[in-house]
């Protein structure tokens, strides 16, 4: 497949990948939207497979597509969602408290996006640096006063910070490791950029929680990575970083917050990192046939969303989906949904509406849309999202159908 890269060794610990997760074909790539003008181009698809590794138990994509491809122009705003943001600045604020965060400290975030979360960094007098590779969203951050730096972030991007006398106190990486194909590199990259008693912090959507919740949505080429504590912690062993603190949050459909310090300046290990261990180890994350039974976990999903449209559709129901999610993209090509099915998606971000999903081509249209069409049901593909795009559509004037969600199963939800 021209331009994508094939490994089939783990990108962890040079392991075998023996073993399907999930194999979802060939798909497109989510985020690439599609301007209606070129609808009728070919699209480029790609394989979309997520293996384990025999040896170590990371999962990833054997198949990937250049970062580059994927990051340089993107859609996805991260200030998008208010819940989100608050996300961010609740963390700030015990982050700064916690780790006694000043006017002589610095933040970096990699993978900063629109300022989402440093904007609350710099409204504390703390000095901040975002590291964002997509110029028009690095842009947006810069334009609400968040210093952004418009490129990837590896060992050489630390290498050229610490070079201009940079060290960071605290790293942030939300929802960024999962995107890393070099993820060994980039680690070693952490390291380097840590002050000596700097902290790194990290967000990723947790392995277990995809398994359990039958989340197969959120495997789209983005993420080359699906992770647990299990997998991860060897690889920032051998950076040299340890892992003294985790979280668990329910953002994303169940995250990990981990924190690490540099294995030199080692910090006391709390209780709830070998709590989250053995969570993993319950749940089967340390043994392989876990991994080989979710693929069976992935039909029903499918069945149950085009049951629901096929009967919606029986009974001349209207049905619109709302936020033109990435993982909603994985969904609804995965489960062969048209246009007929849905004939437009509402999403509220300006870079998205006008666009065709890729794939299905379901136009992209903006909120009003729902008072103008009227339609019984409203998937929404964002399930993580679902209590603040709920509040938002109860509220909102002239439309009042039934709101549905489709993961683990579709699902009409109860009126509020
Ligand atoms: P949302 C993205 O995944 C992409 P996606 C990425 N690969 C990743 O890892 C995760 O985030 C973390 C819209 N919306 O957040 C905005 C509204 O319009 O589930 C988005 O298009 N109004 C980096 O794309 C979409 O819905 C609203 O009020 O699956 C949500 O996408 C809200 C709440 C959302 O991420
Ligand atoms: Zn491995």
């Amino acid at each position: 497949m021209s331009g994508t890269i094939q490994v089939a060794c783990c990108r962890g610990c040079g392991g075998p990948l023996e073993t399907d997760l999930a194999d979802l074909g060939t798909m497109p790539l989510a985020n690439r939207l599609v301007d209606p003008a070129d609808a009728a181009a070919i699209e480029p698809a790609y394989p979309l497979r997520a293996r384990v590794c025999s040896r170590c138990m990371l999962v990833q994509l054997d198949v990937t597509v250049p970062p580059e491809r994927l990051f340089g122009e993107y859609v996805y705003f991260s200030s998008t969602s208010k819940a989100w943001v608050e996300h961010a600045r609740h963390f700030v604020d015990e982050a700064a408290r916690r780790f006694g965060l000043d006017r002589d400290s610095l933040v970096v975030e990699i993978a900063s996006n629109d300022g989402y979360l440093l904007r609350h960094v710099v409204e504390r007098g703390i000095p901040a640096l975002g590291i964002e590779p997509a110029a028009n969203v690095a842009a947006e951050a810069r334009r609400r006063g968040v210093p952004t730096e418009q490129r990837f972030f590896s060992r050489r991007t630390a290498e050229d910070l610490v070079g201009r006398g940079l060290k960071a106190s605290m790293i942030v990486a939300n929802n960024v490791l999962a995107h890393v194909p070099g993820l060994v590199d980039f680690l070693a990259g952490v390291a380097l950029l840590l002050a000596p008693e700097g902290v790194f912090v990290a967000e990723f959507p947790h392995l277990r929680e995809l398994i359990a919740g039958d989340q197969f949505d959120t495997i789209y080429h983005e993420h080359v990575f699906y992770l647990s504590l299990l997998a991860l912690e060897p690889l920032l062993r051998a950076a040299g970083l340890s892992l003294f603190d985790v979280e668990r949050l329910p953002t994303h459909g169940g995250s990990l917050r981990i924190f690490a310090a540099r294995t030199d300046r080692r910090r006391p290990e709390s209780g709830r990192l070998a709590a989250v261990r053995s969570l993993e180890r319950d749940a089967g994350l340390d043994r392989l046939q876990t991994y080989a039974a979710f693929g069976e976990r992935i039909e029903p999903v499918r069945r149950s969303l085009r049951g629901f449209l096929a009967g919606a559709r029986a009974r001349g129901r209207g049905v619109m989906a709302f936020g033109a999610a990435a993982k909603g993209i994985t969904l609804l090509n995965y489960c062969g949904v048209t246009r007929r099915d849905i004939p437009a998606i509402v999403d509220e971000t300006p870079a998205k509406q006008g666009k065709l999903i890729p794939g299905s081509h379901i136009p992209i249209v903006g909120l009003d849309q729902l008072a103008a069409q009227r339609p019984d049901f409203v998937l929404i593909l964002p399930w993580n999202h679902k209590d603040e795009i709920a509040a938002k559509l109860r509220r909102l004037r002239g439309w009042s159908g039934e709101l549905v969600l489709p993961v683990p199963r579709t699902e009409v939800l109860a009126a509020a």
